[in-house]
């Protein structure tokens, strides 16, 4: 069974979900998740506002318990991005909470009160669970096809690296629709049993209060503890503070060390083959390396010429993965998947790393520029461009990912044209969502182009 701790025969706790002021008991959340799962049964697919809210954990919980392949949507998702997603996805009815604009759909609500102790027959592990919309270099976002068996075997990998059982309590305040707060958060406490903490938005002082045994967070969100002494002491009583989804600074590894005690699990993934690679709970934790493939996966890194790059801790090459927990593919993109994976289930990253002897793992950075990672969230610098392109002040744009003491990297967009750049932030943020906005424009006369036209971003990210 995917959400294992959701069979009646479990026992009961308390307070099994705390979200947004409200505590659900593993009793309630079987009982108002099956009621929700009784409302969508038999839909094709679902969209799901993912929201911090007890109602996202209902539909998430009642759309698996059902069959029901669901799409989470970002809680701050804009108009442009909302349209595609509804419209690629073929999602019939938005189950839980509703944007202002539905785009047409009917609105299935999730009671809280609601209870019903009907008994699904699991299905099958090949079955869809959801589908995920992720950025790619240029163009809309993809929809990421995910298995039920792909996400059963991650959070088994994962507990077994962490030594995560139902004992834990796991806190995060990540949003409810990527792989992290969603897949490893939410379905990993569900399927493990242990009591899950969302602490609405990822602040240091939030996390501090938790009382947790297991902590999940962004660098950024890491970076902020490493500099709030008395939130990071309240985590000495942890048990594992565990950092993905961007590279972890050396110095904030070593100042998290040094004030909370725990030097931090590193693990690395993405949404198309979740976690691939973590150190472990009784492992070496080595600063700036990101560990060992989990149970099952295989890794090797690539030349140019498609050669095998030796495991000597300096040979850097493209890094590859396969494994159980692949995705099936991108909806509607064939063309996309072909050049994602090949035909011997190899998964093309677009990172570059290099491996030790021992088999440690170190993420040396990303094969293209126009991937972004800002505080965890992977951003295509194409569709930004794209939306900029949209706005009647705009004549040319190229966004960049600079160096970011906080985010890792933050978006920069170089524009010719005559908007405001509040206004093209407040736009991008309008049409995309919220925290794909630039955080800086830069209006410029022209942009630096090669004699075929094409913007040379490299030589952009010099420009101060
Ligand atoms: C500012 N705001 C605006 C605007 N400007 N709102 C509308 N229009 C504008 N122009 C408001 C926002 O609404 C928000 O308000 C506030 O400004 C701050 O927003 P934001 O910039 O998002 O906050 P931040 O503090 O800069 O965000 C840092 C963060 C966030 C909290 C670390 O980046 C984050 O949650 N990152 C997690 C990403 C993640 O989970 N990635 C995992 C991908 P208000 O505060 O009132 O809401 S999965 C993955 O990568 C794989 C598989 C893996 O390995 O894990
Ligand atoms: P996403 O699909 O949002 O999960 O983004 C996946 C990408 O995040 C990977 O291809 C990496 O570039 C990056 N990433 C995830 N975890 C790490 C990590 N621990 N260190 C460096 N990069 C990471």
């Amino acid at each position: 069974m995917l959400l294992a701790s959701l069979n009646p025969a479990s026992d009961d706790i308390a307070d099994a979900v705390r979200i947004d002021g409200t505590v659900l008991s593993r009793s309630d959340l079987v009982g108002a998740a099956t009621a929700a799962a009784e409302r969508v049964a038999g839909a094709g697919r679902v969209a799901v506002l993912a929201t911090p809210s007890a109602a996202t954990v209902l539909a998430v919980a009642g759309c698996l318990i059902a069959g029901v392949p669901f799409v989470p949507v970002p809680a701050d998702v804009g108009a442009t991005e909302r349209r595609h997603i509804v419209g690629d996805s073929g999602a019939q009815a938005w189950l839980g909470e509703v944007p202002e604009e539905a785009e047409g759909l009917p609105h299935i609500p999730v009671r809280l009160h609601a209870r019903s102790w009907h008994r699904y027959a699991e299905p099958p592990s090949e079955a869809t669970a959801l589908i995920m919309y992720t950025s790619g270099t240029t163009g809309a976002p993809k929809g990421v096809v995910m298995s039920r068996a792909a996400i059963a075997a991650d959070i088994d990998a994962l507990a077994e690296a962490w030594q995560w059982t139902p004992s834990d309590t796991l806190v995060h305040g990540l949003p409810l629709y990527h792989v992290h707060g969603l897949v490893l958060g939410l379905l990993g406490s569900l399927r493990i049993g242990n009591r899950f903490v969302h602490t609405g938005r990822p602040k240091p002082e939030l996390y501090a209060q938790a009382g947790g045994s297991l902590y999940f967070g962004v660098p950024t969100v890491w970076s902020r503890i490493a500099g709030d002494g008395d939130a990071a002491r309240a985590l000495a009583s942890a048990r594992l503070l565990v950092s993905g989804s961007a590279p972890l600074p050396v110095p904030v590894f070593d100042r998290l060390a040094e004030l909370t005690g725990h030097a931090p699990v590193e693990r690395y993934g993405s949404t198309e083959t979740l976690i691939t690679i973590s150190t472990l709970a009784d492992g070496e934790r080595r600063p700036g390396w990101v560990g060992l493939p989990l149970r099952g996966i295989e890794t090797r890194l690539v030349d140019e010429q498609g050669g095998l790059v030796p495991h000597d801790a300096e040979s850097i090459g493209a890094l590859q993965v396969r494994g159980p927990t692949m995705f099936d593919g991108y909806l509607n993109r064939p063309d996309a998947t072909a050049d994602a994976l090949d035909s011997d289930g190899w998964y093309r990253t677009g990172d570059v790393a290099v491996i030790d002897a021992d088999g440690m793992h170190r993420i040396v950075g990303r094969e293209s520029v126009d991937l972004i990672k800002s505080g965890g969230y992977r951003i295509g610098a194409g569709e930004i461009e794209t939306a900029l392109l949209g706005h009647p002040g705009v004549v040319e744009a190229a966004v960049v990912g600079l160096p970011d003491d906080d985010l890792g990297q933050r978006i920069v967009a170089f524009v010719v044209g005559d908007a405001e750049p509040q206004a093209l932030t407040d736009y991008v943020a309008q049409q995309l969502s919220v925290h794909k906005r630039p955080r800086e424009v830069r209006l410029v006369e022209s942009l630096p182009r090669n004699a075929m036209g094409k913007v040379l971003k490299k030589e952009l990210m010099q420009w101060h």
